[in-house]
């Protein structure tokens, strides 16, 4: 029977033998927007209106209970065009209050609000595979619907301070075992909750409600001690944002003040993060992040071709993360190299690294055991034309990913889609070698490639709609952020990388340190300094390139000059245990005075002036010459748009969400004030700091990056 009375579409109503069961239907994630916050509102009092019904669930329909607020509404507030999310105060007073017992059952990820409501049910019931969380700080805010309220009185402080300022959800079982949920339902989920909705309803009243509840909170004396830890916390693995701290502070009211006070703190630390800049960039992130499928050309029915079983070519460090990465997905591997010798040291670094995931506790053996049983090592290409997607991972050099591009053709399905893992090559030079340009692209993967995001999805001037949608939904099939982007030198990180490395050896020329420069790059929020980053990825690698490609060779320009020195000296970074930095057993970058010494030789004797450095020079000499060459991708087309730049450096560059990537933070600095800087550089460095035309155009006309984002582009002709 439904219930005689209009029900908003988002949140309906039925009764099954006496107990209501209220679902809410929000696709896609069941979002807490206005209409479901009203229907919630009208069901609750309906339920608590109506003498026949003893008992009510409230469920997700779809894929998950609710995900949270929604977040674009959060946007407008963090921009001022809204003032405030809709009200929940009430209702979730009213859900406390009901006289029956009131059982939430969820599934998929309950997040933020959508654990919140949770909370404020009588009981919690569970699917096992559900996660629950509070990741209001992954975007820059807290929980603003009395979650930092109702979850310690749960779950004790500690655990809810571990959730609130980590924002990563716990699964079922541990819910279970921490407080949060009373039972994990077998079979379906509904029926099961309908079921122990009687059940509760059998054993009579009064129901518990999370906010009269003090039992698990701390005492006055233990207190100080556990928010001490949690602060600390905080300020460890949450370095630089505000939010992670913000959010003890509103816990802590929890236990101090009576349960509404405690709300209404926790609503001025909350408008305090929605107002500030980390929130506007964490949620230009988060939308950044699921922009980037937004490809044109592929639309909805752009047919997406299923990829079970992948080849790779190349079992060195690149080839042996996709191998991981690929099995740890559940796709079947087959792993090739030219010897017997190189697969099995490939092989043995793939063990290697799985154990290091079993010690941290990150996997079991039995899982471990599963995913090496999907890699199939080999020499040659036997089986290949049985597999989905070949990825060719060897060493970077042109001829060599040629002649596998041409064996590939041979070896492979004709509709199987080739990818060549390759981080400055031209993937259409590679494609004609396959002969098959529709069905090739560049998969640019970043190193260590089981952990990091990062795909680059390039591609060709040839690459078929459907190879880039495939591409994209085998990243996300991985876990990872595909972006597509032009094929051009560099594509678009590396690309952007070598001006702002370059800078940095000039500061360090010109009389800053290393470790002054990485410094102020890591108070900057960059998660590593960038000659620590030269040294983990070999210093060699650019002064190979800068031989190869003739670079710094016309005339005026500046060249590299300790890099080269470096280099001839054969420090060529971590895997010699010596290069900008020296390095001990624990690859921990030290200072090194022989350094200090070669930078003082070489510079003297090319005659130039050192000085001393402040770190916001610093910054804007590396930070702006990012910038400067992103606005000159994105221009040229290589790029899709700003935001698609900013979630590369975010995922795959350590740059800091927080700041929301380096065009919004140009953005966020002003794009006038980015290219007066770039402007006055030019004129005391010269050429290599020509301002992008983009950022000039922009600067003037007073707009910004994400405002042009808002005009849809085109990826540019591939290079010639
Ligand atoms: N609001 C609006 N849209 C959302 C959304 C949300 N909360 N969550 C997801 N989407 C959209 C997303 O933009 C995408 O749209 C589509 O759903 C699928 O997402 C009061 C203040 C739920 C685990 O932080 O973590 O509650 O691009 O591609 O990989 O205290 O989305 O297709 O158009 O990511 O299956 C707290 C954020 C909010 C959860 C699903 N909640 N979302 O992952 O799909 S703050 C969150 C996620 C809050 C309260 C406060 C994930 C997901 P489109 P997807 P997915």
């Amino acid at each position: 029977m439904m219930f005689p009375v209009p029900q908003t579409p988002a949140v309906s109503v039925a009764v099954h033998d006496q107990v209501a069961l209220i679902t809410i239907d929000n696709p896609p994630v069941n979002a807490l927007g206005p209409e479901v916050v009203n229907g919630l509102s009208k069901a609750i009092d309906e339920v608590g209106r109506d003498p026949s019904v003893r008992a009510a669930v409230i469920v997700g329909a779809g894929r998950t209970f609710i995900a949270g607020a929604d977040i674009k509404g959060l946007e407008q507030m963090a921009w001022g065009s809204s003032t405030g999310l809709p009200e929940m105060h009430d209702i979730l007073q009213r859900m406390e209050d009901l006289p029956k017992p009131l059982v939430i059952a969820m599934h998929g990820t309950a997040l933020g609000g959508g654990l919140e409501v949770a909370m404020a049910g009588h009981y919690r019931v569970a699917v096992l595979d559900a996660q629950m969380g509070q990741p209001e700080v992954n975007l820059g805010i807290i929980p603003g619907a009395e979650g930092t309220q109702r979850l310690p009185r749960l779950v004790g402080m500690e655990k809810a301070i571990e959730m609130c300022v980590s924002g990563k959800p716990v699964k079922a079982s541990d819910a279970l075992a921490a407080g949060l949920i009373d039972r994990i339902i077998e079979g379906d989920l509904a029926t099961g909750a309908l079921a122990f909705a009687r059940e509760m309803a059998g054993r009579g009243g009064p129901y518990p409600k999370t906010r009269d509840r003090s039992d698990r909170l701390p005492s006055r004396d233990g207190l100080p001690a556990i928010l001490a830890a949690g602060r600390a916390l905080a300020t460890k693995t949450r370095r630089h944002m505000e939010a992670p701290l913000a959010v003890v502070d509103a816990l802590e009211a929890a236990a101090t003040l009576p349960f509404d006070d405690g709300c209404l703190k926790e609503r001025d630390v909350f408008m305090r993060c929605v107002n500030g800049d980390q929130a506007k960039a964490l949620i230009h992130a988060f939308f950044a992040e699921r922009g980037t499928a937004r490809v044109p050309g592929i639309t909805k029915d752009t047919p997406v071709a299923k990829v079970a079983s992948v080849g790779i070519v190349g079992a060195g460090t690149m080839g042996g993360g996709i191998a991981m990465a690929c099995a740890n997905a559940g796709m079947t591997v087959r792993l090739t190299d030219a010897t017997t010798k190189a697969l099995d040291a490939g092989m043995a670094t793939i063990k290697k690294n799985y154990d290091v995931s079993v010690a941290r506790g990150r996997f079991t053996p039995a899982m471990v055991e599963e995913r090496l049983g999907r890699i199939r090592p080999q020499v040659g290409y036997e089986g290949f034309g049985d597999v989905d997607l070949v990825v060719e991972a060897v060493f970077e050099n042109l001829a060599l990913k040629k002649q596998v591009a041409s064996a590939l053709n041979d070896a492979a399905r004709l509709d199987c889609l080739l990818a060549t893992n390759t981080s400055t090559l031209n993937i259409d030079e590679i494609a004609a070698a396959a002969k098959r340009p529709a069905t090739m692209l560049g998969l640019h993967f970043f190193s260590p490639a089981n952990v990091m995001r990062l795909v680059e999805i390039v591609r060709g001037a040839a690459t078929s709609s459907e190879s880039v949608a495939t591409a994209l939904a085998v990243a996300k099939k991985l876990g990872k952020v595909g972006v597509v982007v032009g094929n051009c030198p560099g594509f678009v990180g590396n690309r952007m990388m070598f001006p702002y490395m370059y800078e940095a050896q000039f500061l360090v020329e010109d009389g800053a340190t290393p470790e002054q420069v990485d410094r102020a790059l890591t108070d900057f929020g960059m998660a590593m300094g960038i000659f620590a980053v030269d040294d983990m990825a070999g210093v060699d690698i650019a002064w190979r390139v800068r031989q190869e490609l003739k670079q710094f060779s016309e005339p005026g320009a500046r060249k590299p000059l300790v890099a080269d020195a470096l280099c001839e000296l054969g420090r060529f970074g971590q895997k010699t245990g010596k290069g900008w930095y020296k390095y001990g057993d624990d690859r921990k970058p030290m200072p090194d005075p022989e350094v200090q010494a070669l930078i003082e030789r070489v510079t003297s004797s090319a005659g130039i002036t050192r000085r001393t450095f402040q770190a916001n020079e610093i910054i804007e000499r590396t930070i702006y010459a990012l910038i400067n060459e992103g606005a000159r991708v994105l221009d040229e087309g290589f790029a899709l748009r700003a935001a698609d730049i900013d979630v590369i450096y975010i995922t795959g560059y350590g740059f800091p969400a927080w700041r929301g990537g380096p065009m919004f933070y140009a953005d966020r600095v002003g794009l006038k004030t980015v290219y007066e800087r770039v402007s006055a550089f030019h004129r005391e460095f010269g050429d290599r700091w020509t301002p992008a035309p983009l950022l000039e155009r922009l600067a003037r006309e007073g707009k910004t990056f994400q405002a042009m984002d808002r005009g849809a582009s085109e990826l540019a002709a591939p290079r010639a």
